[in-house]
C-alpha cells in the first residue's frame, strides 16, 4: 500500500519514534508546528475520521492514551497541550492515515486556524 505512515510503521521510511506498542506508533512530526509536536498513528491503516467503524473504537481511546502519557512523560501535561485529527481538505488532512497531532509547549489559542 502506497501510505507513507504504514512505510513508517514498516521502516521502509526513516521517522523519529518516540513510543511504540502492538497497536500504535508515535514519532515527531517532521514540520513541527509547536516545541513538541508528535504524530500518534494505528498500527492499523484507517484513511480518514470517517472511515472508522465500531471497532476501531478501543483504537481510537489508544490513540488519545497515548497523547496524553506522552503528554505527562515528557512534562507538559499539567501545564496544558492540544490533540488534534484533521479530517478530509476542509479539515486541513494532508496524509490518508489517521494520526492524532499532540502538540505541547506553548500557548495555543481558540478557534484554531
Ligand atoms: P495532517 O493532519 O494530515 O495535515 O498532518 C500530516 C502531518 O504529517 C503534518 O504535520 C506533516 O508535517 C507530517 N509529516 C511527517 O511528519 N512526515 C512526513 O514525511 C510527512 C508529513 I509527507
Amino acid at each position: 500500500m502506497d501510505c507513507l505512515f504504514c512505510k513508517i510503521i514498516n521502516r521502509e521510511i526513516p521517522a523519529d519514534i518516540v513510543y511504540e506498542d502492538d497497536h500504535v506508533l508515535a514519532f515527531n512530526d517532521i514540520s513541527p508546528m509547536a516545541p513538541t509536536h508528535q504524530l500518534i498513528i494505528p498500527k492499523k491503516h484507517v484513511a480518514t475520521l470517517n472511515d472508522i467503524q465500531e471497532d476501531d473504537l478501543a483504537l481510537i481511546g489508544r490513540l488519545q492514551f497515548t497523547a496524553a502519557q506522552l503528554a505527562k512523560q515528557q512534562g507538559f501535561a499539567d501545564d496544558g497541550y492540544r490533540v488534534v485529527m484533521n479530517c478530509n481538505e476542509k479539515g486541513g488532512q494532508t496524509v490518508y492515515h489517521i494520526h492524532m497531532h499532540l502538540l505541547g509547549g506553548r500557548q495555543f489559542t481558540w478557534p484554531a486556524g
